[in-house]
Formats: structure tokens, sequence, C-alpha cells
């Protein structure tokens, strides 16, 4: 019999040998073992089985898109998709009906789980995109899901799947404004997975007897807090302090028992900024990994002079998971700020000039990479797929950088841009592009640029340059008015300027780098 290569298969063959072992903790005082997880996982799959959705002709499994809160009852809806055999389309919570309308549309879920205070608004999109079955799960366990999965066994065959087979579909803004589903494998998960758990020590320590807590701050609907985090702590067996958002005092009241920790670079600088964040609060900690946005060497060293332990960055993104990453074995010097580190092992990345020829030590070229952690493509859009993948199949990131230079070992590797137009602003990704068609679409707009900005707590903030008609001409208050109620808040320019007009190179293309110096203290940052 060939091995089940399901995701799932491998969390349950992991599981702490003691079912009663705690997996999650709530803040409120909620307690979960991993008999828990794996029995309320199994009652939902076995509701998903038994509404018998099949696959689409093209081979596709069914889909189950899900806008929801962060709960542990989120994470057991996760588990029950893969072990139902279902692609898992995890939405952001800040996505407006607009956005979810463009998603449900595109993907086609069988099955949609949204908040119940929600439903009202998204079900009836839902069933023009043809999904009947819409529940709903809240944060307090309430919601038609858990009702509807409650009659069903605790015990559920978790579904076979190959390698190849799909297990979740990510959707990225693409540079053309159109979401793009990137589709991940039970294969691209489970050895991104697997190579971690080596990578940043969890072995190391279950292998000494030590049991990890990883304390879990971040969203579960995109790689970092879905993937990354979660699959870390599942297959290491440990115990996850499972906060429903950030909050750094929460955060800095639970780490004197916690041994991990995972944020964006937003979530370092608000810690810093906490009187009671120090050595002691860290005493227990053995891993702080920084990714989804550049980490500012300031933060890096302010961190280790506060605390005395050294971030771990390291570079992943939706369409390949885990690429590269400063190392955790060795000195703590040897994690470099400013670089993102290694190529994870079994991963290929290479930088190559705009010819595809590879570039010399030191010398800045396009980021490419190639490995089982890789997506196959984009979902439905087979031309978009063949443009972002060379003929010889490596992925084409959009990130621009360079191995070794300035001293720093050949092996690292630093990014210093994008090749494609993209801000990241509190580690969630923003492409202008988007924007911009929604804020050219507004009355008494001519045309519109879109930036990234320097900003204190965010990295970047998007802010917007809108040349507006001569007769009427918008004030910058009501596009931010009208873009709120049509998409998510953080990709809302926090700063809008109407100008006569925009700054064009002799082929007319629009000269963001001008606006970008123009405007670049808006927010304060030198
Ligand atoms: C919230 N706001 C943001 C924002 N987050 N604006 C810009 N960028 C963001 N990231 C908005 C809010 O809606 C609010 O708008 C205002 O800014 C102030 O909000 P806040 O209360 O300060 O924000 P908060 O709710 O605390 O959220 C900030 C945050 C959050 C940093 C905790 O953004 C977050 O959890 N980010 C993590 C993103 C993440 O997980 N990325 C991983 C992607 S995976 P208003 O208008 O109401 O005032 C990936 C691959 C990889 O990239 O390698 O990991």
């Amino acid at each position: 019999m060939t091995k089940n290569r399901n995701l799932y298969a491998l969390i349950e063959g992991r599981m702490p040998r003691d079912p009663a072992a705690v997996c999650i903790e709530t803040p409120d005082g909620l307690v979960y073992s991993y008999r828990d997880l794996h029995y309320g996982s199994a009652r939902i799959a076995g509701w998903l089985a038994s509404l018998g959705l099949a696959a689409d002709a093209d081979g596709a499994p069914p889909r189950i898109a899900v806008q929801v809160e962060k709960s542990p009852e989120a994470v057991m809806l996760y588990l029950a998709a893969l072990r139902a055999g279902f692609a898992y389309v995890p939405l952001n919570t800040a996505y407006q009906s607009a956005e979810i309308e463009y998603f449900l549309n595109d993907v086609k879920p069988g099955v949609f789980v949204c908040t119940p205070q929600r439903l009202p608004q998204l079900a009836p999109l839902a069933q023009k995109a043809g999904c009947t079955r819409v529940v709903t799960l809240g944060e307090r366990r309430d919601g038609s899901l858990l009702e509807a999965a409650a009659p069903f066994a605790d015990r559920f065959a978790t579904v076979p799947r190959a390698a190849a087979d799909l297990a979740a579909i990510l959707y990225t803004s693409g540079t053309t404004g159109r979401s793009k589903g990137a589709m991940l494998s039970h294969g691209n998960l489970s050895s991104n997975a697997l190579v971690l758990d080596e990578f940043w020590g969890f072995r190391e320590e279950r292998d000494a007897g030590g049991r990890d807590v990883l304390l879990h701050a971040l969203p579960i609907f995109h790689v970092h807090g879905l993937f990354v985090a979660l699959h870390a702590a599942l297959l290491a067996g440990a115990s996850i302090v499972f906060h429903p958002k950030f909050d750094p005092r929460q955060v800095v009241a639970a780490l004197p028992r916690s041994t991990v920790f995972m944020g964006v670079p937003t979530f370092y600088t608000r810690l810093l900024a906490e009187r009671q964040f120090d050595r002691r609060a860290c005493s227990h900690m053995r891993l702080f990994v920084s990714g989804s946005a550049p980490l500012l060497a300031e933060t890096f060293e302010a961190f280790r002079r506060r605390t005395g332990h050294t971030i771990l960055e390291r570079y992943g993104m939706s369409e390949t998971v885990m690429l590269v990453s400063n190392p955790y074995f060795g000195a703590p010097r040897e994690r470099i700020a400013a670089t993102v580190g290694v190529p994870l092992p079994g991963v290929g990345v290479r930088v190559v000039r705009d010819d595809g020829s590879a570039c010399d030590v030191g010398e800045i070229g396009k980021v490419e990479v190639r490995g089982p952690n890789v997506f196959s493509g984009y979902w439905r859009m087979p031309e978009k797929t063949a443009e972002e993948f060379t003929a010889d199949g490596w992925f084409r990131t959009g990130d621009v950088g360079c191995f070794g230079g300035e001293g720093r070992p050949d092996s690292y590797l630093t990014l210093v841009g994008r090749s494609k137009d993209l801000i990241i602003s509190g580690g969630y990704n923003v492409y202008p592009k988007e924007i911009e068609g929604y804020i050219d679409a507004l009355p008494g707009v001519v045309e519109s640029a879109v930036i990234g900005l320097p900003h204190p707590d965010f990295g970047e903030a998007v802010a917007a340059v809108v040349v507006g008609s001569r007769d009427a001409p918008p004030v910058p208050e009501a596009i931010v008015e009208k873009l709120r109620g049509q998409i998510a808040n953080f990709k809302v320019p926090k700063r809008v300027w109407v100008v006569d007009e925009l700054p064009r190179n002799a082929m007319g293309k629009v000269q963001k780098n001008l606006l970008r110096e123009r405007y670049a203290a808006a927010f304060g940052v030198a």
C-alpha cells in the first residue's frame, strides 16, 4: 500500500503519545488536548464528507472557502478540510464584500464558512457563486458549522492523498489588479513543515525531552500563522498559547512560559515599546522568528540589547511557503541583520540577471526558487502561471537581491527590493494596481498612483496621489470614505493627496520613485 501523503496523516503520526497532552490554550482559560483536536476535526470532516461533493471534471477537489475569526475551532476546521480531502481557502477577515465576491466566483467553493454576523451579507454572494452550503462559525463555539458536525463520529479515516494533490489555495493580489489563487499541495506543506521542524530546532528540543510552547498571535488566514506556526507546533507535539489577535501586553504576559514566538516586524517594534518586555520575560524563550516583511537592522539590534535574544529572520511567500532562513543552530551571531539567511535544505535559490544568467556573488539580480515547497500554479490561470515560471521550472519570486556582498558570507541572501510593484504593510501584501483600480473608478478621479511610504509602525503604509477632474475634484476624505466600504482596511490609503498631475518619464510612465521621494516623510520617518 502506498503511503498516505495527506498532510493530516503526517500530523496524526506525530501526535504526542499521551493524547491528553495540551494542544491549545486560550487566554480565557480554555484548554484543548491533542485528542480534542483530533476528535473535533473528525466530526467536521465527517460532515464535509457527508455532503458528497465530487471533484471537478479536471480532478480539482471540492473547495471550502473560510472567512472566520481566529479560534481553536477554526483550527479544527482547517484540519478537517485536510482530512476530508477538500482544498482549504482561507480569507482575510478584513476583506469586504466586493473582495469576497471575487474570491467566491473565482474559486467556486462547495462550502463557504463565515461568521454569524456576516451571514446576511455574504450568503447571497455565495449563492450567486453557486455555493449552496453556507455555514457559520463564531469566535465562541457558536454558529451552524459545529451544530451540523455534532452528530458525526469522532473517528474519521483521513482521505488518502498523493503529494501533488491540492491542499490549499491562498489568494495573493496581483500586479494586474486581479488576485490569483496560489495552489499548494499536501507535499508542498508537508515538506516545508518537516524541514522547519529540523532547521529551527523543534526536533532537537523534543529529542532532549523538552516540550515547546508556541505563543501564537498571528492571524490564521496566511502562510505565516496558518502553515509555518501551526504546522511547526503540531509536528512538534508542542502546546500552543493561542491569542485571538496580537496584543503586545498579553504577549509579554504569556512569554515567560513560552519557548517559541513568530511574528511580523510590527509585532517586534510594538513589543519593544512595552516597558515590561525585558530579559526576564524572555527567560524561557529559545526562538523568535520574524518574517512576511523586512526587519529593520535597528529593530534587530534593539531587540538583542533589550532581551539578549537574536531574532531569526526568514523569507517566504504564499507561492513557496518558506524558502530561506537565518540559521537556528550555531552562534547567534550567525543570524545576520538585514539578511534573510541561507536556502533551506532541499530548496534551490538562485539570483539571475535579466537575461537569465547567474549573477556573481554580491551582484544584485532577480531571486528565483525551485523545490518541493514551490506551488504548482495559480488556480485556473495557466497563462499567469506560465509567466511566473522560467522555461527550466524556476519560480520568479519578484524579489530582487544578492548572495553575499559587503562582508556577508556568500551563502547568505539579502533582499534589496522588488521587481513587482508591491507594498508590504504590517506583513500584509498590497498591490498598488488593485487600489488604483478602485480609486480610478470613483467620481471626479482622472487617475491615481498608489505608493508605499515608510511608516514607523507598519514598515510601509499605503498612500495615494490622485489627479482630480478640473470641474469636480474629489476631497481626500471622500476618497478614503468610499474605499473603506469596498476594500479591506489595511489596503485603504492612510494619506491621500489630490494633485494637478502625476510626474511622468519620457515614455509616459508615472514616476512613482519621485512621488515616494516627495512624500517620504509623510508618516514621520526620516
Ligand atoms: C491593521 N491596519 C493596518 C494593518 N493592520 N493598516 C496597514 N497595515 C496593516 N498590516 C489598520 C486597522 O484596520 C486600523 O484601521 C489601523 O490600521 C490601526 O489598526 P491597529 O489596531 O493598530 O492594527 P491591529 O489590529 O493591531 O493590526 C496590526 C497587526 C496586523 C500588525 C497586528 O496587521 C497583523 O496581525 N499583521 C500580521 C500580518 C500577517 O500575518 N502576515 C503574514 C502574511 S504571510 P482603522 O482605519 O480602523 O483605523 C506572508 C508570507 C511569509 O507574507 O513569508 O510569512
